[in-house]
């Protein structure tokens, strides 16, 4: 790993350029500087050689990492300062989940602190009350927020930026929460109307057809809104579907961290199962890798596939 002189204005802008400059945005979680160097350098076999165009920090990630339920419970001034470390290290432009945004009073401190930080964009999602990550199962777990006080908290974070380029992108939870169509769909327009930057379709089905429904028809009413997908209950959808439906910006949201944990899980019972570490280190990267991580830009040698 190097360390990163990118300044925070030019990454804070390098999302809006790559939203005008590509058909199509993917991010990928990260929860740490060594995750977000991993992503930086990952780079897609094949003609097309894809790469990932930016960050996203997710509130499901950085909680579990600490042993913690997703639940609004970490401090924002933390997640910037681990941010920080990811920044120090990196040169992608980054999305944060601001959970719910908190009080309208307060969101507007953090959409200077983010800003502040070199952040490009953060997500609000339309709910209230204790809230509980969207992919639990369950009835009755999610309340959602009214829509006057949401579209508060966007017009306000909006007044609050000092420049142009931060985005506040809100993240539409009625499906999670079994609103009718016609009700996400108002509440989407109230949001733009309010000055959302970008609209989040949010689904915890692994049918996607009502994602691809909903960002169909929003896209014919605000051609000029981005519109979000994080596909982790429909994984199935290719990033082309998701473009011919509408969609501009796909998220990875936790992938990072579930293939990291289940590495760990696999190695310390396979110590376990043979009193040895030889099995071990067949599912770990070599010792010599990580020692050439600080100079070397592209640590990570990807395995061959299967
Ligand atoms: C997160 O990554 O924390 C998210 C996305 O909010 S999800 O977990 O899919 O709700
Ligand atoms: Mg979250």
């Amino acid at each position: 790993m190097s360390i990163s002189s990118v300044g925070n204005e030019i990454r804070l802008a390098a999302l809006r350029e790559a939203l005008s400059r590509e058909k199509f945005v993917r991010i990928l979680e990260v929860h740490s500087p060594l995750s977000a160097v991993i992503a930086e350098h990952a780079q897609g076999v094949g003609p097309t050689k894809r790469s990932f165009h930016g960050f996203w920090s997710s509130s499901l990630t950085d909680s579990a990492l600490r042993g913690l339920p997703d639940i609004e419970l970490l401090d924002s001034n933390l997640r910037l300062s681990w941010i920080d470390q990811i920044f120090s290290v990196s040169t992608l432009p980054l999305v944060m989940d601001g959970d719910t945004g908190g009080r309208v009073s307060h969101f507007e401190y953090l959409v200077r602190a983010m800003e502040r930080r070199g952040v490009s964009a953060v997500v609000i999602e339309d709910k209230s009350g204790e809230k509980r990550n969207s992919l639990l199962p369950g009835k009755g777990l999610h309340t959602m927020a009214p829509v006057e006080e949401f579209c508060e908290k966007i017009s306000r974070g909006k007044a609050a930026q000092a420049g142009t380029d931060f985005m506040i992108i809100a993240r539409l939870e009625g499906l999670i929460t079994g609103l009718p169509r016609q009700e996400v769909l108002d509440r989407a327009g109230a949001y733009v109307e309010a000055g959302a930057d970008g609209l989040v379709i949010h689904s915890r089905s692994a049918d996607e057809s009502l994602v691809l429904d909903l960002a169909r028809e929003l896209r014919k009413r605000y051609p000029h809104i981005p519109l979000v997908s994080i596909p982790t209950a429909y994984p199935s959808v290719t990033e082309q579907e998701l473009h011919e439906a509408g969609f501009r910006l796909i998220i990875y949201a936790n992938h990072m961290l579930r293939a990291a944990t289940r590495a760990m899980e696999e190695v310390s019972h396979r110590i376990l199962d043979h009193g040895r570490a030889l099995e071990a280190g067949e599912v770990c990267i070599e010792t010599s890798k990580i020692l050439s991580m600080p100079e070397d830009k592209r640590p990570i040698v990807r395995a061959p596939r299967h």
